[in-house]
């Protein structure tokens, strides 16, 4: 099992660096791994490393974490020297190495925040993942999509309507997370409140935090998300040259129909 979820995190750290959303060592991810999982050994390296709070949910479980200042693309070619396996302490308050010691990323507060809260709600997701995708931080400048406090937001509204595969594959949608300094206990408290009903979250002015049942579902909404992101601003290169023509969008009755036929969940599943 585990080799299977380690390939699988060094080949998305690849998709991360190809698509120009993990500049030098931008962005980060964890995967809960199967505890009992017979690859895992139980010896562990050093002192118990203080989290800084207390996380009872994950106690005892063992989680895949990205090294601080480690680059994507080294992470695809060897994903054990640029990240290592870490394991919470019975009280949920420290951690100790599992492998060879690599200091976890600068975002370790969300991502383990937010795995406590999935442990906690009984959700089968086990991947969090932080990245720099372009287009929707491009979007994440403007002040009207940010202020924007309907719901579904104006953000996720526009997003849907460039393709149909926008609602059919991310039917949750998107909500920003005002602008907080990165590594923050304050953005990973933020996040956290965002993160019960959002499977992608936009940090403002910054990246994405998304949470998926394994990484690569994490990776495939934000992309998918993304996408929608860039076909709206191809359109808007139109509309700087032909300013009387600004992008349609699907109509609302074809959103509809594709909520109907795909049958999409407005909350997440389990
Ligand atoms: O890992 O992206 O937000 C570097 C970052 C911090
Ligand atoms: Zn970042």
């Amino acid at each position: 099992m585990m080799p299977q979820v380690i390939d699988q995190i060094a080949e998305v750290a690849g998709y991360l660096w190809q698509k120009g959303w993990g500049e030098r060592n931008g962005g980060n991810l964890t995967v809960r791994l199967e505890t009992d999982d017979s690859e895992i050994s139980s010896q562990t390296y050093g002192e118990a490393v203080p989290l800084g709070m207390t996380l009872p949910h994950i106690a005892n479980r063992c989680f895949y974490v990205k090294g601080t200042q480690k680059r994507m693309r080294d992470m695809a070619r060897d994903p054990m020297a640029n990240g290592c396996i870490i394991r919470i302490s019975e009280t949920g308050n420290s951690f100790r190495y599992v492998t060879s010691p690599v200091t976890p990323t600068s975002e370790l507060s969300s991502h383990l925040m937010a795995q406590n809260y999935l442990i906690e709600s009984g959700s089968r997701y086990t991947a969090t993942l932080h990245t720099h995708p372009i287009e929707l931080v491009a979007l994440s400048h403007h002040r009207d999509l940010l202020d924007d406090t309907s719901r579904p937001n104006r953000l996720t509204r526009t997003l849907w309507s460039m393709i149909p595969e926008t609602l059919a594959f991310a039917p949750l949608g998107i909500d920003i997370v005002p602008y907080e300094v990165p590594g923050s206990v304050e953005l990973a408290e933020a996040t956290l409140k965002k993160i019960r009903d959002y499977d992608v979250v936009l940090w403002e002015k910054h990246g994405v935090f998304a949470v998926g049942q394994d990484i690569m579902d994490a990776f495939d909404q934000v992309d998918v998300l993304n996408k929608a992101a860039r076909i709206y601003l191809d359109a808007l290169t139109y509309t700087a040259v032909h300013p009387e023509s600004q992008p349609e969008g699907m109509t609302a009755k074809a959103m509809e129909d594709v909520q109907r036929i795909f049958q999409l969940p407005k909350q997440r599943p389990c």
